[in-house]
């Protein structure tokens, strides 16, 4: 340090200095959004599987190093807290060994593509807790902090829509990655709505039906897209949640809640609406993916996870948790066998350690 730089203000604690796992479309995201809008952390440490990438990303962000594994990173003397953005397949290892190495994670979803490994991060964190106190797991389900979703579950915990029968829900993507196939659509976007119905309803889903319609026009190979679930809760709700994930259009998530005293809407985001002064029309514009349609969320849900380590408050009260996580996978896995099964198949869990 020069002598002119002015010495550290003990008062103020440092920055929480956060290590990022995969820096791809997500992982990117939340770099940009650490840097540039979250108070009281920054990305000391980035890691990809294409170096590459990393060195780009890490190149803008100053004092932001490389370093070569997953392991490096949540090792590292400066990394104080680890967001994992890596495909969900590295999830389980990756939150476990952070969990070992006593750094809280805000882990993105899905926590894991099974059950099994899900329940795996559960136990680990469970026992970390018995000796330290301390829960570590932040999950990302983000939508928990978007506005309306908060704005829903208020009014339907409030009885303003009295007895829920019925959720409709919409979840578009302009388009997916290669290799996107039917497992992925359950385990990597219906896993939103399978954490939003336990938000909105505060129970659990306990039997899951997919039905495969006639295939939209830029289904790929081994997607069934559109797809409709259909999920039922324990008190008798159903679900019904269309995903399309590759509309070509843009990205469209709504909820419908159909209750004995009112029917509510969310996410009918319009933005601005032109009238153009030519050819009789007006219309607005759709996001094009889930980053500018929920970014006030995913800020939401990182700034509260960086004020929960720098207040030395409990993670778990701030967010989704493990448990959550392993309970969004074991209804995935029922819908994965009901892809292949008529009817609906029941939810299985494992008791919460
Ligand atoms: C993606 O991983 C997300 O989490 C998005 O929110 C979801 O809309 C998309 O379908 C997923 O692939």
């Amino acid at each position: 340090m020069s002598s002119t730089t002015p010495a550290p203000d003990p008062a103020v604690p440092a920055d929480v200095r956060v290590g990022v796992i995969g820096v791809g479309q997500m992982g990117a995201d939340h770099v940009r959004r650490i840097s540039e809008r979250i108070k009281g952390a920054r990305v000391a440490v980035v890691t990809d599987y294409f170096r590459d990438k990393a060195q780009e990303i890490a190149g803008a962000v100053p004092g932001c190093r490389v370093v070569d594994s997953p392991e490096e990173l949540i090792g590292a003397e400066d990394v104080d807290a680890v967001l994992i953005a890596s495909p969900g397949q590295f999830h389980r290892d990756q939150a476990v060994a952070c969990i070992d190495a006593r750094k809280p994670v805000l882990c993105e979803k899905p926590l894991a593509m099974n059950p099994e490994d899900a329940y795996e991060v559960v136990r680990a964190e469970a026992a970390a807790v018995a000796e330290t106190g301390t829960p570590y797991v932040s999950l990302g389900f983000m939508r928990r902090f978007d506005r309306e979703y908060a704005e829903l579950r208020d009014a339907i915990a409030a009885g303003e829509l009295g007895r829920i029968s019925l959720l409709n829900l919409k979840h578009r993507n302009a388009h997916t990655l290669p290799g996107f196939v039917d497992t992925m659509m359950v385990y990597d976007s219906a896993v939103h709505e399978v954490d939003a119905i336990s938000y909105f309803l505060d129970e659990q889903v306990t039997g899951v039906q997919v039905l495969l319609p006639v295939a939209g026009p830029r289904a790929e190979e081994g997607q069934h897209d559109p797809m409709l679930i259909l999920f039922r809760t324990a008190s008798g709700v159903i679900v019904t949640d269309e995903l399309y994930v590759n509309t070509a259009a843009g990205y469209e998530v709504r909820t419908e809640a159909v209750g004995s005293a009112g029917i509510a809407t969310i996410g009918l985001e319009h933005g601005r609406v032109t009238t153009h002064l030519e050819g009789g029309r007006w219309g607005g514009s759709i996001p094009a993916d889930f980053r500018p349609r929920f970014i006030d969320a995913y800020d939401a849900e990182v700034q509260a996870w960086i004020a929960a380590i720098r207040e030395g408050a409990n993670v778990a009260e701030r967010s989704a948790t493990a448990w959550d996580g392993y309970l969004a996978a074991a209804v995935c896995q029922a819908g994965e066998q009901a892809l292949s099964t008529e009817g609906f198949v029941p939810v299985s869990t494992q008791p919460r350690p």
